[in-house]
C-alpha cells in the first residue's frame, strides 16, 4: 500500500462557533482558534478541519454559504484567516476547510439572480421545477423537516432544498456551475490550504427523472434518498473535480457521505479511481436508529457495531482508505453515545479512544472529545439552537401532539447541540469560552470537565489521547498494519489484531461496565509480549486468559 501524509495524520475538527470566543460577543471566532494553536500542538494532532467559516446568514450555522470567498462576519476577517493559516503552518499543522457545494445559502448572489426570472443566466445554477396541480414536483421530505421543495412566487416554480429552505441545492448538471465551484476551490487551494472536507458530496448527482420516494410508516413525505444519494453521475463529477482541481495539489480530501456503504466506499477512495482520499460513512453512528431514524433511539448491540466497522476495515484493506470517528458537530458526544458518561466515565472515554485510534485509517478527534466532554440535557427546548432539533420538536410536539418529555429525551440522546455546547477551557464563568453571553449555554458540568484540569493531570483523558497519537507516530503498524477482528461474537469485547511483517499488535476493549473474561484465540501465537498502552494502572500478568476490568482498553505488541 502506498504511503501518504494524510494516512499518517490525526485530524482535529473545530466547530468555530463553539470553540473559543476572543472578542467577547459570545460566538467563537478565528482569533479564538489562533489563541489555541499551541494547545492543539501540545495534543499532537497534525491537521485541523475547520467547519465552514465563510459568509453565511447562519440558518444552519455556516453550512448555508452566501459568499464562498469571504469570511463570516461573526468569525472575523480574511486577514484573521490568513494569520490562522500561517500560525498553523508555522507549527507544522495543516488546515482542511469545509467545502459545502451540494447547496448554497438562499442569500448567495447566484440564487438572488436565479430566482429573478426563468431566463436569468443563473436560473440553472439551481434546481427549479414546476409543480403539478399545485403540488411540489416530488413527494420528498427535507432532512430538516417539511417538503424538500419551496414554491417561489416570482416565477411560479419550486426549488429543491434537501436541507433547509435557506439551503437551495446547486445544479451540478450545469457545467457552468461546476466550473464556478472548481474556480472557487482553486482560489482556496492557491491560498495554501491543505485539503477539503466535502459536505454531503454524494448528494450532488440527482436522478433527473425526479421520481417520488417511498412513504415509510406514517411519514407525510416520501424518502427520496435513493434518488439523490450516490446518484448516476457522482463518480463522473468527482473524477472531473479531481482532474480539474484536486490532482494539482497534495491535499487531504474527505467526502461526507450519508448512505454510503463499504462497496461504494471502494469506488470513492480507490487509488486508481482518482476521486477522494477517504469518506465519512454513517453506518456505525446510525446503530440503534429506530423506525423514526435517530429520533427513535433503541438499544444497540456491540456485535452490530463491530460488524459495521470491521466491514469497512476489510472493505478498504487493500485499496482505498478509512476515516475513523466516533463523533462530530452533527453527532452526540462519543463517551455518552458509545461509552458511559455516568460510571467509569473516564475509563470508557479512554477505552473508546483506544478502540478507534488503533484501527486502520485516519482518526478524527472532535473538539472537546480529548477532554471528555459529554452530552448535555437542557431543561427547556428554548435553550436549544440547532434548526434540525427545533424543526423536529415543532413538528413532533406542536403539529403531531407527541409527548414533549419523550421528544426531549430523544434530543438528549441524539440532538446535534450535544456537540455544539462551548468547549470547556476552565472552571471560570462560561468555562472560559467567552467573557460575554454564549450563543448557546455551556454544559453545566464544566467545573468538573475542562481543559485546564486535564492538562494538569498526567493520567487524564487528554494525556491518554496524546499518548495514542504519539504511538501512531512511532509505529508504522498502527497506520499500515493489517486489521483482523477476533471474538466477533462477543457482546462485551471489541478485540482485533494489527499485523505488519512479523509484528502483531493485540487490541482488546471491554465495552461493558462489568468485569469480562478474555481468552486469547489459539491462532494467535507469540514468543514475547510488551504492553503498549492500558487505561488501568495495573497490567495483567498474562494474556492467554485474564479478566478485563470495566471499560478496560489495553494494547500489546506481540513478537
Ligand atoms: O450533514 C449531512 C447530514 O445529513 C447530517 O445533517 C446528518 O446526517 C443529520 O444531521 C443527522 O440527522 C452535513 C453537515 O455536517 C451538517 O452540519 C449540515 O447541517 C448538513 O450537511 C447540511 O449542510
Ligand atoms: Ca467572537
Amino acid at each position: 500500500m502506498e504511503k501518504a501524509w494524510w494516512k499518517e495524520s490525526v485530524v482535529y475538527q473545530i466547530y468555530p462557533r463553539s470553540f473559543m470566543d476572543a472578542n467577547g460577543d459570545g460566538i467563537g471566532d478565528l482569533r479564538g482558534i489562533i489563541s489555541k494553536l499551541d494547545y492543539l500542538k501540545e495534543l499532537g494532532i497534525d491537521v485541523i478541519w475547520l467547519s465552514p467559516v465563510y459568509k453565511s446568514p447562519n440558518d444552519d450555522n455556516g453550512y448555508d454559504i452566501s459568499d464562498y470567498q469571504n469570511i463570516m462576519d461573526e468569525f472575523g476577517t480574511m486577514d484573521d484567516f490568513d494569520e490562522l493559516l500561517q500560525g498553523a503552518h508555522d507549527r507544522g499543522l495543516k488546515i482542511v476547510m469545509d467545502l459545502v457545494v451540494n447547496h448554497s445559502s438562499d442569500e448567495h448572489a447566484w440564487f438572488a439572480e436565479s430566482r429573478k426570472s426563468k431566463d436569468n443566466p443563473y436560473r440553472d445554477y439551481y434546481i427549479w421545477k414546476p409543480g403539478t396541480d399545485g403540488k411540489p414536483p416530488t413527494n420528498w421530505g427535507s432532512v430538516f423537516g417539511g417538503s424538500a421543495w419551496q414554491f417561489d412566487e416570482a416565477t411560479g416554480e419550486y426549488y429543491l432544498h434537501l436541507f433547509s429552505k435557506k439551503q437551495p441545492d446547486l445544479n451540478w448538471e450545469n457545467e457552468k456551475l461546476r466550473q464556478e465551484v472548481y474556480k472557487m476551490m482553486t482560489w482556496w487551494l492557491e491560498k495554501g490550504i491543505d485539503g477539503l472536507r466535502m459536505d454531503v458530496i454524494n448528494f450532488i448527482s440527482k436522478d433527473n427523472n425526479y421520481p417520488d420516494g417511498e412513504i415509510h410508516g406514517d411519514n407525510k413525505y416520501g424518502d427520496g434518498s435513493q434518488y439523490f444519494m450516490n446518484g448516476p453521475r457522482i463518480h463522473e463529477f468527482l473524477q472531473e473535480m479531481n482532474k480539474e482541481v484536486l490532482s494539482n495539489y497534495d491535499v487531504l480530501t474527505v467526502g461526507e457521505m450519508p448512505g454510503v456503504n463499504a462497496e461504494q466506499g471502494k469506488l470513492y477512495t480507490g487509488t486508481e479511481r482518482n476521486e477522494l482520499n477517504m469518506v465519512f460513512q454513517f453506518e456505525h453512528v446510525d446503530v440503534g436508529n429506530g423506525p423514526g431514524g435517530k429520533w427513535t433511539p433503541q438499544p444497540w448491540k456491540l456485535t452490530e457495531l463491530k460488524e459495521i466497522l470491521s466491514k469497512w476495515q476489510y472493505g478498504l484493506a487493500d485499496n482505498g482508505w478509512n476515516s475513523l470517528y466516533w463523533n462530530n458537530h452533527d453527532q452526540p458526544r462519543a463517551v455518552s453515545r458509545f461509552g458511559n458518561d455516568k460510571e467509569h466515565y473516564e475509563k470508557s472515554a479512554k477505552m473508546l479512544a483506544t478502540c478507534l485510534h488503533m484501527m486502520k485509517g485516519t482518526p478524527y478527534i472532535y473538539q472537546g472529545e480529548e477532554i471528555g466532554m459529554t452530552n448535555v440535557a437542557f431543561e427547556s427546548i428554548d435553550d436549544y439552537r440547532d434548526l434540525e432539533i427545533l424543526n423536529m420538536y415543532n413538528e413532533a410536539v406542536n403539529e403531531q401532539g407527541k409527548d414533549p418529555n419523550k421528544v426531549m429525551q430523544a434530543i438528549y440522546e441524539r440532538g446535534r447541540d450535544n456537540a455544539r455546547t462551548p468547549v470547556q477551557w476552565d472552571d471560570t464563568e462560561n468555562a472560559g469560552f467567552t467573557t460575554g453571553t454564549p450563543w448557546i449555554k455551556v454544559n453545566p458540568n464544566y467545573k468538573e470537565i475542562n481543559a485546564e484540569k486535564v492538562l494538569q493531570d498526567p493520567n487524564s483523558i487528554f494525556h491518554y489521547y496524546k499518548k495514542l497519537i504519539q504511538i501512531r507516530k512511532d509505529n508504522e503498524i498502527v497506520v499500515y498494519g493489517e486489521f483482523e477482528l477476533i471474538h466477533e461474537d462477543s457482546e462485551d469485547i471489541f478485540a482485533y489484531t494489527r499485523t505488519l511483517g512479523d509484528e502483531k499488535w493485540l487490541v482488546i476493549c471491554n465495552f461493558k461496565s462489568e468485569v469480562v473474561r478474555f481468552e486469547l484465540p489459539e491462532l494467535i501465537n507469540y514468543q514475547s509480549k510488551e504492553l503498549v498502552i492500558n487505561n488501568y494502572e495495573d497490567t495483567p500478568k498474562e494474556i492467554d486468559l485474564f479478566e478485563l476490568k470495566p471499560y478496560q482498553g489495553i494494547v500489546y505488541k506481540l513478537t
